[in-house]
């Protein structure tokens, strides 16, 4: 499968059979509007492969149980696979120890989770919390929250006109009144990569710990907590191929052994009683009440995949495509692309003289090519840029140029219906 002018994925330099892949997501095959499903909305939530789908049916018709309190067989069976994921999960970002590994649901629920927990005790009157201002609403409303509610401060650490972190504002912006650095990995409204290592080095040199949001990063690219050197890194499942309602939370174990609960309730307790009540160790100490136990076992297979694929032969095959997207998007008459970083991956944002980006996403729908229209959950994004919205395509494994085709085909049906 290719288009003029782009190399076929099939004869890259690692291989990579993108029909092969297409073929293990079965929602791939469907018609939208009597056309074929163009999915170019990934980084909303990406589709789900067969092994996924059978897991989470497998748990349901005969595995259901609850966990960690059952000492029956299928109790016994739906712990050790739930406890199996947690495992994989610190494998899959090289963490160091099982115990850093936090199941929520969501990256926004993780982020809460740093806001209330963590910050409440690192973050006092007067102080400052640094926030890119690239960030989803994710990693910045909780920190108003907590600044609310210790009567600290937010500070912006500006972007570029690239869409890029300015990293000499960014080394400016560190003083002794900042507790804390919220930082995306990705931008789910630019596509643009940080480099976090280096921005984890500077914070650090301040004192400051770091927290990543890694909801757009996981699909697309290796991540190494040890080597990043974060203090926390939250990410979502099902961006990643995994089921909705699944998250993870990464953080030190030094820092999370010193943290207090963040919702009390069952499974998080070492003892309880009226006199006083004692927490479990981490990670449990986190998990309140009944997690998402077929979620996080669906989880599982979502990383198996991912490993199968491959990191190198999954970077190399994206790079060119989303290389393609920008190209074909940016030479379409009226369009503007709204960042342009040097790194970038999953994501092209645009907006088009002819029409609002809700119109273009409606004529676009018509097309079967389903887009995100709108401000991404990242108005201080769209603010920066000047734009009340963009159009966005986020691309994942199993899409194609000839996508990206009728995608652009799309664009000049808009151009003739508006222009
Ligand atoms: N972004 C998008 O269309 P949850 O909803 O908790 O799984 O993820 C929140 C979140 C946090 N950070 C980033 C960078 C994100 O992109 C998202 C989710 C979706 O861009 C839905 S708004």
């Amino acid at each position: 499968m290719s288009a003029p002018g782009l190399p076929s994925p099939g004869v890259n330099a690692v291989s990579y059979d993108v029909d092969a892949i297409r073929a293990d997501f079965p929602i791939l095959e469907q018609t939208v509007h009597g056309r074929p499903l163009v999915y170019l909305d990934n980084a909303a939530t990406a589709q789900k492969p067969r092994v996924v789908i059978d897991a989470v049916d497998r748990f349901f018709r005969q595995q259901n149980a609850n966990i960690h309190r059952g000492v029956h067989a299928l109790s016994a069976e739906a712990t050790v696979a739930y406890d199996a994921v947690r495992a994989k999960v610190r494998a899959f970002i090289n963490a160091q120890d099982d115990r850093e590994i936090i199941f929520v649901r969501g990256t926004t629920e993780a982020i809460n989770l740093v806001a209330q927990s963590f910050g409440r005790g690192a973050v006092g009157r007067g102080d400052e919390i640094l926030v890119s201002e690239m960030e989803h609403h994710s990693n910045l409303v909780p920190w108003q929250l907590l600044a609310e509610q210790v009567g600290a401060v937010v500070k912006p650490a500006p972007i570029t006109s690239e869409g890029e972190l300015d990293l000499d504002a960014l080394r400016a912006a560190f003083s002794d009144r900042t507790k804390l650095f919220a930082v995306t990995h990705v931008s789910n409204a630019l596509g643009t990569v940080n480099p976090i290592a280096e921005i984890v080095a500077t914070a650090h040199a301040s004192g400051v710990p770091v927290v990543v949001d890694g909801a757009q990063a996981v699909p697309h690219i290796p991540v190494d907590v040890t080597a990043l050197g974060c203090d926390f890194y939250a990410f979502s499942g099902h961006k990643m191929f995994g089921p909705t309602g699944v998250g993870v939370l990464y953080g030190r174990a030094e820092l999370l052994e010193a943290m207090p609960p963040y919702q009390g309730g069952g499974g998080m307790i070492a003892s309880v009683s009226f006199e006083g009540t004692t927490y479990a160790p981490i990670p449990t100490r986190f998990e309140a009440g009944t997690p998402a136990i077929a979620e996080v076992i669906g989880l599982g297979p979502a990383i198996d995949y991912l490993n199968e694929v491959g990191f190198e032969a999954l970077m190399a095959y994206e790079d060119e495509l989303v290389g393609y997207a920008v190209e074909q998007i940016g030479s379409v008459p009226g369009v503007r692309l709204i960042g342009t970083p040097e790194e970038r991956v999953g994501v092209v944002s645009f907006v088009m003289d002819a029409a609002h980006p809700h119109d273009v996403g409606t004529v676009l729908d018509q097309d079967g090519v389903a887009v995100r229209a709108g401000h991404h959950c990242s108005q201080p994004v769209m603010d920066h840029f000047g734009v009340p919205a963009t159009v966005r395509a986020s691309f994942a494994l199993y899409n194609t140029p000839e996508e990206i085709d009728t995608l652009v085909a799309g664009l000049h049906h808009v151009n003739e219906i508006f222009g």
